[in-house]
């Protein structure tokens, strides 16, 4: 296909940017950074990652993404002075070599396995098979945290619960974005949080556009929050001026 071919070419010729969204803990101090790509091209502008990313998809090509990714966000590290969290395809994790391949990169660059979030995306269906929860395994046991990102959105996220070891749930943003005016969500939410704590994972909350929406997730029980009201995603270079301004 056409941009299927347009997406082959432009990783090769850089086309493709990062941008980072600060991740906020419960005294909002700044602890982590998504980064989430972006394609700048040439002709048609800024390509949202929901546009290319199911192309990606059907090939090879989502592992060509996903290590263009990977190797960009561990040469910022240093730079974005926290962790990172990468998103990584359901389809990705898929493949036999995945946690091999995930390894060498952080070899390549130098980058330390703890200062690394995998936040497992749903874009295609995620299965508990072997091959999936021995990537898993293996990267958790290196030091790299795992994040089920959009917790509730997919088609079986209980399942996971019981399918996957990891580190941090989501909150997908359909939750937070009627909170206040929305019972139940908020009931879903406090229940998401009680899970978390049984299984002694983290929470994250994300699409925080507001200060109501902050207050009730803080008390529901999230640890970390991300979203508009607290930053943007934006590039690297925008960052770094914002923090030394
Ligand atoms: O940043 P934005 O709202 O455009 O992201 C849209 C979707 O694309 C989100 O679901 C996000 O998780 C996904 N996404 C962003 N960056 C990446 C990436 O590097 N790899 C994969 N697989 N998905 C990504
Ligand atoms: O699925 P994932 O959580 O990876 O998606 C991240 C996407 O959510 C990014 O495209 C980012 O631009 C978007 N996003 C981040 N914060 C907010 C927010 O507060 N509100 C909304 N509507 N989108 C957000
Ligand atoms: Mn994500
Ligand atoms: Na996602």
């Amino acid at each position: 296909r056409f941009i299927e071919r347009e997406l082959r070419a432009a990783l090769l010729m850089d086309e493709l940017e990062l941008y980072y969204q600060p991740v906020f803990d419960g005294q909002m101090r700044l602890r982590s950074h998504e980064a989430l790509v972006r394609w700048r091209h040439p002709v048609r502008g800024t390509i949202s990652p929901a546009q290319f990313v199911p192309i990606a998809e059907e090939s090879d090509l989502i592992d060509k993404l996903g290590d263009w990714v990977l190797h960009r966000a561990c040469a910022d590290l240093d730079r974005l002075g926290t962790p990172v969290a990468v998103n990584i395809s359901a389809a990705q994790l898929r493949r036999g070599d995945f946690a091999r391949r995930f390894a060498d990169v952080l070899a390549e660059c130098g980058a330390a396995a703890d200062r690394l979030i995998v936040e497992i995306t749903e874009t295609v269906p995620l299965v508990a098979g072997a091959i999936e929860q021995a990537n898993l395994e293996a990267l958790r046991a290196s030091g790299i945290k795992v994040a089920i990102d959009d917790f509730g959105a997919g088609h079986a996220s209980l399942q996971y619960l019981r399918g996957f070891a990891f580190d941090i749930i989501k909150i997908d943003r359909s939750y937070v974005a009627n909170l206040g005016d929305n019972r139940i969500d908020a009931m879903i939410v406090a229940a998401i949080c009680d899970i978390a704590r049984s299984l002694d994972v983290e929470v994250i909350a994300e699409g925080v556009e507001t200060e109501i929406q902050l207050d009730l997730l803080r008390r529901a029980g999230c640890s970390a929050f991300q979203g508009y009201l607290l930053g943007r995603p934006s590039p690297l270079a925008a960052r770094q001026v914002a923090n030394a301004a």
